[in-house]
């Protein structure tokens, strides 16, 4: 019980073992579509590990032995996404109020147990106790950059389960920048046939169709994980103004862009077409979104005139809403006159105040923490440093309570992992800089403050290292960590 990632809010061990046997059942009251789908995910799992058949028994008649018993039942002390699990040698139980939290409860589970896949089949064993979990923040997110360099569909995906197995809840897709545009629009054709043929040193082009892009959404869903879209403007846009002539005030299309520098691009804010253009793009995302938010970046603007800013971000809240969906922007969006509706994603610290003054929320994404693509050291082979040098102890030693003066825990929906592209080529250099600081923000996001130090985050990690390493999972092995 002492390697749980993220630290449950309460946790009791009593020392002894639960052990799965050929016979192991996965009991599910009630059974409805939901249940039975997480059942379902569980025995998939166990399965895997063991090779026993785990059957799924829905609305057991009465409680039997050795098995696992996952019921839905009212505990408003658990909310939409906590869950309690006792362990006990006779059997595990598991309750939630939501097949989220039941689904959290599963991910806790299957920590506990680590079966060794060099042995299978094999007895899984999971030691005994009790664990409460709630959440300490409603948004538990990671962003992943598909604009400058692309990732397929495969990737997300893989990207995904590993978000689900730290109990993320959000992931944020960077769809377009200068480099590229990267998905599917089906009234501005172009953005994606042409906006999408480049990437960064003419590397990794594409984009998603929006049959794909479903895709991702529906398989996110599944694992209690919402996508929500950015597309960035009014800078980090080339890649349209390369598709379509029109949008720049010029008249004239861009070349595309396949360097690493920012901020000399922008629609243009003059031209009636410009908002035709991007109610149809919000319009489409928005039928794609099932999540609340549509993210329409907004982060360094400097080719774009300040007071013009402003009002394009308040006009392009105004066509958010119109689609019914609530507009979140990078931390600059601040700066305009936004509702309480909006959300502002720190990364700078610097427009926060001014966003929380308008009663908008924030999320935390603080680049000297949480910047995945920030490299950990002098010597990595990947990354940027502009933020600084992020080790895993910077990624995990910090409180969202008390990184401003100026943002208290109820200004705070959440924290966000984020992981820019520009050196990033491959699935391994992804989790290479996720791992081991995706799972120190997860802990941030999930975790009660007061029980998590980085002491005991460093020992816990060393314990994923183990189970990463099995699986294959590229990482970085940090000196800071007594890696097993
Ligand atoms: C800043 S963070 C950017 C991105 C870069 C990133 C690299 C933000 C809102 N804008 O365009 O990719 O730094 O770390």
């Amino acid at each position: 019980m002492n390697h749980l990632i993220p630290l449950p809010a309460s946790l009791l061990p009593t020392q002894l073992e639960f052990q799965l046997g050929p016979d192991t059942q996965i009991l599910v009251a009630p059974a409805t579509p939901e249940t039975l789908r997480v059942s379902e995910f569980l025995a998939a799992a166990l399965r895997h590990a063991t090779g026993y058949a785990l059957s799924i028994v829905p609305d057991p008649p009465a409680h039997a032995r050795d098995q696992i018993f996952l019921t839905l039942h009212d505990d408003s002390t658990l909310g939409a996404e906590g869950y309690e699990l006792n362990l006990t040698p006779d059997g595990v139980f598991l309750r939630a109020q939501t097949p989220a939290g039941l689904f959290y409860g599963i991910q806790t589970l299957l920590q506990l147990g680590a079966p060794s896949p060099a042995q299978k089949p094999q007895t899984w064993r999971a030691a005994t106790g009790s664990i409460r979990d709630v959440p300490r923040f409603a948004w538990r997110g990671a962003m992943l950059d598909v604009a400058r360099h692309f990732f397929s569909v495969q990737d997300v995906k893989r990207y995904i389960d590993w978000l689900a197995a730290y109990k993320l809840n959000r992931l944020h897709l960077h769809l377009s920048d200068d480099q590229g545009w990267r998905i599917e629009i089906k009234t501005w054709d172009k953005l994606a046939t042409i906006g999408g043929s480049s990437g960064v040193g003419g590397k990794k082009s594409g984009y998603y169709t929006q049959a794909e892009y479903r895709e991702l959404v529906a398989y996110a869903a599944e694992r209690f994980i919402v996508i929500v879209p950015e597309i960035d403007m009014p800078g980090h846009t080339n890649a349209a103004l390369a598709a379509y002539p029109e949008l720049n005030c010029d008249g004239v299309a861009r070349e595309p862009h396949t360097g690493i520098e920012v901020g000399f691009s922008s629609l243009c804010l003059d031209k009636e077409i410009t908002y035709q253009f991007l109610e149809d793009v919000i319009r489409e995302l928005a039928a794609l979104t099932p999540g609340e938010f549509i993210h329409i970046g907004g982060d360094e603007a400097h080719a774009t005139d300040k007071t013009a800013y402003t009002q394009f971000i308040a006009r392009v809240e105004t066509i958010v809403e119109k689609y019914g969906k609530r507009m979140m922007g990078w931390e600059e969006i601040g700066q305009a006159k936004i509702s309480a509706r909006a959300v502002a994603q720190l990364w700078r610290g610097e427009y926060g105040a001014q966003a929380i003054q308008q009663g908008a929320q924030v999320i935390l994404s603080p680049g000297k923490h949480a910047y995945l693509d920030m490299q950990y050291n002098e010597q990595s082979p990947l990354g940027l440093h502009w933020a600084g040098y992020v080790e895993a102890q910077d990624a995990y030693a910090w409180d969202p309570a008390t990184l401003s003066a100026d943002i208290g825990e109820s200004n705070i929906l959440g924290v966000e992992a984020a992981l820019w592209s520009e050196t990033l080529l491959t699935f391994d250099d992804i989790t290479f800089m996720a791992f081991p600081r995706l799972t120190a923000i997860a802990e941030i996001a999930w975790s009660p403050q007061a029980a998590r130090n980085w002491e005991s985050y460093r020992q816990r990690v060393a314990a994923h290292g183990a189970r990463w390493q099995a699986l294959g999972l590229h990482f970085y092995r940090s000196p800071q960590i007594d890696w097993e």
